[in-house]
């Protein structure tokens, strides 16, 4: 049996058995918010977005918990699903710099590995390794800190964020989509 919600409008028959579905507003954007615990990744540029972050007096892009580039937060001890929404194009999430809060000063050209470390738990040296477009990969949130980290790849394009991990920790506000 095949079924399809076409709101509570009753849908029209096409004569050959195929049903019309209301049409969309051209002008209306439809995003995807993520599941709970979950990072999702990209170039800014691709959909994400930049933030210029007030509270971290710093540009923040590629990485979002809901629908654009944010600053991330969690609880201690969380297991995150880092997943990557690119199309076509591999990332990283690295582990840049431990910071006591803002501002979140970027270093210019950290040295990122491309080669996962740290066993999957995130912290100092982290590396998640080259994830593929599409791909997920598991990472344990451990202690109360607050972290830069970046893509190996694309950290010179925009793709490095902030950290939050405390207990009850929520993310910050969302970028605007790019034109
Ligand atoms: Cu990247």
């Amino acid at each position: 049996m095949l079924a399809a919600c076409a709101g509570h409008s009753s849908p029209s028959a096409a004569g050959d058995g195929s049903v019309l579905l209301p049409s969309f507003d051209k002008n209306l954007m439809i995003t995807a918010t993520l599941p709970q615990n979950t990072i999702g990744e990209e170039l800014p540029t691709e959909g994400l977005g930049t933030i210029d972050d007030s509270f971290w007096s710093a540009t923040l892009g590629g990485f979002t918990q809901s629908s654009f580039s944010q600053a991330l937060g969690f609880s201690p001890g969380t297991k995150i699903t880092l997943m990557n929404i690119s199309k076509n194009i591999t990332h990283t999430l690295d582990y840049v710099k431990k910071i006591k809060g803002p501002p979140a000063k970027f270093p210019a050209n950290p040295n990122l590995p491309i080669s996962a470390h740290g066993n999957g738990v995130f912290g100092k040296g982290f590396a998640s390794g080259p994830i593929s477009p599409g791909k997920s990969v598991t990472i344990k949130l451990s202690k109360a800190r607050t972290y830069l980290f970046g893509c190996a790849f694309h950290y010179g394009e925009g793709m490095h964020d902030v950290i939050v991990i405390k207990p009850n920790a929520t993310p910050g506000p969302e970028a605007t989509p790019p034109a």
